[in-house]
C-alpha cells in the first residue's frame, strides 16, 4: 500500500530526527532534552495576563510589551511545529546558604558565579541548531531567557520537570538547579509526555523566602523577590525590604536551595559551569571599592556586569548597612559623595544603620548643602536628618 509506506517512511524520519537531536544535546553537554508541541501550554497565556495585570512584573515592562507573543509560541512563530527544550544542571557543590551567616561577605547567587549562562547555552543551542537544520532541512530558532518564550511551562509540558511552588522548574533528577533553553523548529518530531507535580504538601520554598514574595503557592510577586530587586530594579529599593535582603547582593537562591528534590539530584555533568573562586565569598569591603573600570574588569564575562557599577554598589551598600560592621563606615562615607545618586542615597541609608545616633547626627550636619536629587534627599529624610 503506497500510502502506508509513505506514512511509515515519515514516521521513521521523525524517529531518526528525534534521536538525532537528543544525541546532539548530549554531545554538547545538556543534561536534559525533551520535546513538546506549541499548543501544550493553554493556561500559560491567561496566567501570564493575571501576573501582568496585577502589576507583579514591577518595572519589567518588556514582559507587558511582549505578552501576546510570550503567552503563545504560535503567536511568536506561526510555523513552529515542535519545541525542543533543553536543561543544564548548575547545582552548586555546597549549600549556597552558608554565606548568609557571614555578614562581612557578599552573596552572589549560584548562577552568576561564573560565565554568563546565556552565552554558554546560546553557544550550545546554536551548534545543535546548525546541525539539526542541515540534517532535517527545516527552519529553526533558538531561545534562552531573554526571548518572549515561557520556558518553564514549555519545559513542564515537555516533561523535563514540573513548576514547583516557587514557580521554577523542578526535576526529579536535577532538583531545582536547572537552566532552560529551547529550539523551535518547523520539523515534526516525536513528543514526550509532560511531567506531573511532585510538590505534594511541601512548602519549604515558600517558607524560605526572606521577603515573602509568594502571594500563593505557584505564584510570585516579582516586586518582592530579591532577584528582581537586586538585578532588574533600577533606582532606590523599598526601605521596608532592605533589611530583609541581608548580604544578598546579586540574585537569591533561598527558595531553590530549600527544595527537598535537590537531595536526589544527580551529580552535575562534567561540562557544568564551575564557580569562580573569587566570586564564592567576596568581601563587602572589597566590592565597595569598585569604580567603573575595576567593576568591568572584575566582572568581565559575568552576568553581573549587566547591571552596571552603580546598581551593583547600591546592592553592596545594602549588604553593608545590614552587616553591623563599623569597619565599613569610612568606605560608606566616601560613597555618600559618589557621582551616582543611587549610590549616594544608599550610602546614607547604610551609614544611618552603621553609625551611633550621635555620630550620624554630626555626619548629617556636615552634609553638602547643594544636594538636589530628590531620591537622595528622601534618604536623608528617611534617616531622620531633615
Ligand atoms: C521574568 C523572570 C524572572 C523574574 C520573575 C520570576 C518568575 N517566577 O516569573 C525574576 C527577576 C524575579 C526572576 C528571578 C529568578 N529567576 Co528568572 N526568569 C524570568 C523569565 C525571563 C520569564 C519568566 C516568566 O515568564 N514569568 C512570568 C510568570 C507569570 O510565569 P511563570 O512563573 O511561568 O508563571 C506560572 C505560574 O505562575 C503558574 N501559575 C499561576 N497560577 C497558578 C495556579 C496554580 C494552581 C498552578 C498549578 C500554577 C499557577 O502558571 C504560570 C504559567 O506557567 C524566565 C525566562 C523565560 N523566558 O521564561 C527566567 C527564568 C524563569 N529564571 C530563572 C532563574 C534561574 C531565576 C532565579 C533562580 C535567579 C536567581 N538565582 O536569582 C530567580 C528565581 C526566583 C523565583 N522563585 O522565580 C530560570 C529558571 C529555570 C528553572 N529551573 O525554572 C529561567 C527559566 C531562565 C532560564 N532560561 O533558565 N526571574
Ligand atoms: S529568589 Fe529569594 S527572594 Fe526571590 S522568591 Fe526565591 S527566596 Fe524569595
Amino acid at each position: 500500500m503506497p500510502e502506508r509506506t509513505a506514512e511509515a517512511k515519515e514516521q521513521k524520519r521523525r524517529e531518526t530526527l528525534t534521536a538525532f537531536v537528543r544525541a546532539e544535546a548530549q554531545a554538547v553537554g545538556f543534561d536534559l532534552c525533551r520535546i513538546t508541541r506549541p499548543d501544550t501550554i493553554p493556561d500559560a497565556k491567561a496566567r501570564l495576563g493575571e501576573f501582568i495585570d496585577a502589576g507583579r512584573h514591577g518595572t519589567m515592562e518588556w514582559m507587558a510589551e511582549t505578552r501576546d507573543r510570550r503567552g503563545d509560541p504560535r503567536t511568536l512563530w506561526s510555523d513552529v511545529k515542535s519545541i525542543v527544550v533543553f536543561g543544564l544542571n548548575y547545582g552548586p557543590d555546597e549549600d549556597p546558604r552558608g554565606i548568609l551567616d557571614k555578614p562581612d561577605k557578599a552573596a552572589i547567587s549560584v548562577y552568576a558565579r561564573n560565565r554568563d549562562y546565556h552565552d554558554v547555552i546560546k553557544g550550545r543551542l546554536k551548534e545543535i541548531a546548525t546541525r539539526f537544520a542541515a540534517r532535517a532541512g527545516a527552519d529553526v530558532k533558538v531561545f534562552v531567557d531573554t526571548a518572549p518564550v515561557m520556558e518553564k511551562p514549555l519545559a513542564a509540558a515537555a516533561g523535563l520537570g514540573w513548576q514547583g511552588k516557587h514557580t521554577n522548574l523542578v526535576s526529579r533528577v536535577h532538583g531545582s538547579w536547572l537552566f532552560l533553553g529551547s529550539m523551535f523548529t518547523t520539523a515534526d518530531l516525536i513528543v514526550d509526555a509532560p511531567e506531573v507535580d511532585h510538590c505534594g504538601s511541601c512548602r519549604a520554598c515558600l517558607d524560605a523566602c526572606p521577603t515573602d514574595a509568594f502571594p500563593a503557592p505557584y505564584q510570585i510577586d516579582a516586586r518582592r523577590c530579591i532577584s528582581y530587586l537586586t538585578i532588574e530594579h533600577k533606582g532606590p529599593i523599598d526601605p521596608q525590604l532592605r533589611p530583609l535582603i541581608g548580604n544578598r547582593i546579586y540574585g537569591c537562591d533561598d527558595c531553590l536551595a530549600a527544595c527537598p528534590w535537590n537531595k536526589f539530584a544527580r551529580e552535575a555533568s562534567e561540562m557544568k559551569l564551575q564557580a569562580r573562586e573569587d566570586l564564592k565569598e567576596p568581601s563587602i569591603g572589597y566590592l565597595l571599592c569598585l569604580d567603573d573600570p575595576t567593576f568591568r574588569t572584575f566582572f568581565s564575562g559575568s552576568p553581573v556586569k549587566r547591571i552596571g557599577r552603580d546598581r551593583f554598589v547600591r546592592n553592596t551598600l545594602i549588604a553593608a548597612g545590614n552587616s553591623g560592621d563599623r569597619g565599613l563606615i569610612a568606605q560608606c562615607r566616601a560613597l555618600s559623595a559618589d557621582p551616582s545618586p543611587v549610590v549616594r542615597g544608599m550610602a546614607v541609608w547604610a551609614l544611618s544603620r552603621l553609625m551611633e545616633a550621635g555620630e550620624f547626627s554630626t555626619f548629617a550636619a556636615q552634609r553638602p548643602a547643594d544636594e538636589s536629587d530628590s531620591d537622595v534627599l528622601d534618604e536623608w529624610r528617611l534617616a531622620g536628618a531633615v
